[in-house]
């Protein structure tokens, strides 16, 4: 910007501004005569001083880079190219305090190695072991989304609620902040739902927050392999069955999270049959029908989400055929899940509540009270 002179005359610099008035300041550059030069194919933007006045400037509203989707998950950031990012950005990615479990950009040029690279930053990448890789070669960590007018969807094979999964939780080191990129998107159609973990578990009561947290459930990729084996596809890994604690603490945000999931959680354990059926069926229920704990995503060509699969579950709609659509996954390992007590005894630290600013009545809003976990009073944390 060009230095501005004031009126104040200290030590005789009134006299110098005055005299640098008379010589051509380059920032100010003198009326430029449009028609003597109306060849130049930008001659309506050459530097023009009308005489003309306008009112004072008033405090105005301006656009934010961040938009909270929902109060609960989902934010879009805005003027962000994520071929830019410095490390301390890579980190925010996934999950600092405050975080939204799920972050979204559109317009983005990075291209599918570009999008490996960053998810390195997290983790080594997961090569799934039933679903496609692109034909490259050297692109095997990619898991491919496809489908287009010769794979029409088959509603006899599953319960829209069933679709929904944190991915490939049946790995002993399950994925944390995973992306997707759409490369060839639906005109409409072909949105993407999330739902996050933290708000589930903070709309339960103590009662049932505390019973969660001390149990375990199985997790298994045995349905997954015998779907493709019965499509007549090769399986690429033996499937395996783990087990992990139903309710995770996000090792960076140190918040509980229900990490359960009616893709791949099959069974909680030490629990009679019909009970864990309940439970599940309940969490399931909760994750797929209560809206107010999701975001869902309408993409376009070259957008890119950014979910901690530590921390929510996610289902895609199949409402597009018989149009394209085309996406590409890059997909770290996170850590081993880590269960309340196994935090408390690593950090010495309570693991923290996430509040919802909405819902809940006295009852079952764990936030009127102060709970107390193995000696540790827990702390909440407002989204
Ligand atoms: O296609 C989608 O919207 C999501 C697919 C999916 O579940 C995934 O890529 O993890
Ligand atoms: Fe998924």
């Amino acid at each position: 910007m060009a230095p501005v002179a004031t009126n104040q005359n200290r030590n005789g610099e009134n006299d110098r501004v005055a005299q640098l008035k008379q010589q051509v300041n380059p920032f100010y550059s003198p009326n430029a005569d449009s028609a003597a030069d109306d060849t130049y194919e930008h001659a309506a933007y050459k530097p023009y001083f009308p005489v003309i006045d306008w009112a004072p400037l008033q405090e105005i509203e301006v656009t934010d880079r961040v938009q909270h989707l929902t109060p609960a998950i989902g934010t879009e950031i805005i003027g962000i190219d994520l071929r830019q990012l410095t490390p301390a950005q890579k980190d925010e990615l996934s999950g600092s305090p405050g975080c939204r479990e799920r972050r979204l950009f559109r317009d983005q040029e990075l291209n599918i190695h570009e999008q490996l690279d960053l998810g390195r930053h997290f983790g080594p990448l997961h090569k799934h072991a039933t679903t496609p890789i692109p034909k490259e070669p050297g692109l095997e960590e990619v898991h491919v989304v496809y489908n287009d007018a010769a794979r029409r969807p088959d509603t006899t094979a599953f319960a829209k609620s069933e679709l929904w999964h944190s991915d490939v939780t049946y790995e002993i080191q399950p994925p944390s902040t995973t992306s997707l990129k759409v490369i060839t998107c639906p005109e409409n159609g072909g949105d993407t739902l999330w739902s996050s973990g933290y708000a589930l578990y903070s709309s339960l009561s103590p009662g049932m927050q505390t019973y969660l947290e001390g149990l375990t459930a199985l997790h298994s990729a045995v349905a997954q392999a015998d779907g493709s084996r019965g499509a007549g596809l090769h399986v690429r890994r033996e499937p395996v069955e783990t087990v992990h604690p139903v309710v995770r603490v996000h090792p960076v945000t140190g918040w509980k999270s229900v990490y359960v999931n009616p893709g791949f959680t099959r069974r909680i354990l030490g629990v009679p049959k019909a009970e864990s059926d309940t439970i599940l069926n309940f969490l399931f229920q909760q994750i797929s029908s209560n809206v107010d704990f999701q975001v869902r995503f309408r993409w376009e060509r070259n957008s890119i989400a950014f979910w901690d699969n530590r921390i929510v579950t996610h289902t895609a709609t199949f409402d597009f055929w018989p149009q394209r659509r085309h996406a590409l996954r890059a997909t770290p390992h996170g850590e081993r899940p880590e269960s309340v007590e196994d935090y408390e005894k690593r950090t010495g630290k309570a693991p923290k509540i996430v509040r919802l600013r909405f819902g809940g009545n006295k009852a079952s809003n764990p936030f009127k009270r102060k709970r107390v976990h193995r000696g540790h009073v827990a702390t909440t944390t407002e989204i």
